[in-house]
């Protein structure tokens, strides 16, 4: 089952300005951030409520830390805006199991590490009518890293 918006993921030029604009225009602290070398990010994940079903909900803001990485491209070709949603499951491998058994493309055999050591995987945008998609699982909230 898919429980949450676990987050937005939003693409930037500039992290620090973009958090920056959160924090004076909404009042929106970093709950957490980190670089993903593999994915070729560095993200700030902001947290904006708890959820009922024990996790939370963020915006995630990224920026790309090498011109191959996938945020780097799609910045290059659409500018800054709204990159991926994402929805919090406790199975993420059952769920993309069950998700790729409908002829949606998962891209990963296995997920793979997210922020705060979650297990992600995504879904091709153009299955999802335009729209790349992720499922995380939360790491577990006495693991979880900030
Ligand atoms: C590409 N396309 C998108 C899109 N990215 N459509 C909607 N939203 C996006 N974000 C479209 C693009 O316009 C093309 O359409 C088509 O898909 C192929 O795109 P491409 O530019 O040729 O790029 P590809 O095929 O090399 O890569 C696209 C995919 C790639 C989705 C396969 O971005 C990917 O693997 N994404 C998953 C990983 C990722 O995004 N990581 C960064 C976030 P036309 O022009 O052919 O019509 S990391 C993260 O969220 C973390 C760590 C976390 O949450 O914890
Ligand atoms: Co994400």
């Amino acid at each position: 089952m898919l429980t949450r918006i676990d987050h937005i993921g939003i693409a930037c030029f500039d992290l620090d300005k973009t958090v920056e604009f959160y924090r004076a225009t909404y009042g929106f602290e970093v709950f957490h951030s980190e670089v993903n070398e593999e994915q070729g990010v560095r993200e700030a994940m902001l947290k904006i409520n708890d959820t009922s079903d024990g996790g939370a909900s963020y915006l995630q803001l990224l920026e790309p830390t090498r011109p191959d990485s996938t945020v780097a491209k799609w910045l290059d070709k659409n500018g800054e805006g709204v990159h991926h949603i994402a929805f919090g499951t406790a199975d993420v491998d059952g769920e993309a199991a069950g998700i790729r058994d409908k002829g949606v493309r998962v891209l990963y055999e296995e997920p793979r590490r997210g922020s705060m050591g979650s297990r992600i995987t995504f879904l091709h945008p153009k299955d999802c009518h335009g729209v790349l998609t992720e499922l995380v699982t939360s790491a577990p909230v006495e693991s979880q890293e900030h």
